[in-house]
């Protein structure tokens, strides 16, 4: 009788251990959807919580991660994203956008609420170091019980040829096997177009100017 209650305890143990297994890393794939490259380090071993994925972009539109996942340990502390990325596009990035779903290319749909799929903001262990010279602000968006969708990272540039390290942590994935990663770059005003705005303001305030003058005269 007794030993049956002590296999009955390790059973529970071992299914209450089963229930709390957070996931890792097997692997990813990627959709550029034409607008550059991008590969995981070579460095990465299957089974990790955390890995690196190196990105070019070579035009501004999105580029889909694809991570595939499988159950870890209990220990496992949290998901971790590395990302670096490279601007080839010619153009001086002012903001750069994350947004979670599932999906690749045409097929990709934007994470829901209550999915158990979001990033973790507030975290410690969060690599502020790495956005903080890029990118100083950052904005979490869409949110989703603990956590965020999406995440914007702006106030700095990245210019043509300049890379940038950016850290994300997610929360649970609800025991996925896969979920996607898309991001997106931005650019940042176009000195030509200010210019060209000023010179549109300082014509109307002359042309205002000579109005009232022409209106005044006897
Ligand atoms: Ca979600």
């Amino acid at each position: 009788m007794r030993h049956w209650i002590i296999v009955l305890a390790l059973l529970a143990i071992l299914i209450g251990v089963g229930q709390v297994d957070a996931e890792v890393f097997t692997g990813a794939t990627f959709d550029t959807n034409g607008n550059g490259s991008a590969s995981v380090d070579p460095a990465f071993e299957p089974g990790s919580e955390e890995i690196r994925i190196f990105k070019e972009f070579t035009a501004m539109g999105p580029i889909d991660t694809q991570f595939s996942l499988e159950p870890g340990g209990a220990s496992i502390m949290g998901l971790f994203i590395r990302e670096e990325i490279t601007n080839n596009t010619g153009v001086a990035w002012g903001d750069y956008h994350f947004q979670l779903g599932f999906g690749l290319g045409d097929e990709f749909t934007p994470s829901g609420v209550d999915d158990g799929l979001s990033f973790v903001i507030d975290n410690p262990m969060l690599y502020q170091s790495d956005h903080s010279i890029a990118f100083p602000n950052n904005l979490p968006g869409n949110p989703d019980g603990q956590g965020w969708d999406s995440w914007d990272f702006w106030g700095g540039n990245v210019q043509p040829n300049g890379t940038v390290i950016l850290g994300l942590q997610l929360a649970d994935t609800g025991q996925r096997s896969s979920f996607t990663l898309r991001q997106q770059p931005s650019p940042i005003p176009e000195p030509s177009t200010l210019i060209l705005l000023t010179m549109g303001a300082v014509g109307l305030q002359a042309y205002g100017w000579r109005r009232r003058k022409a209106g005044s005269r006897p």
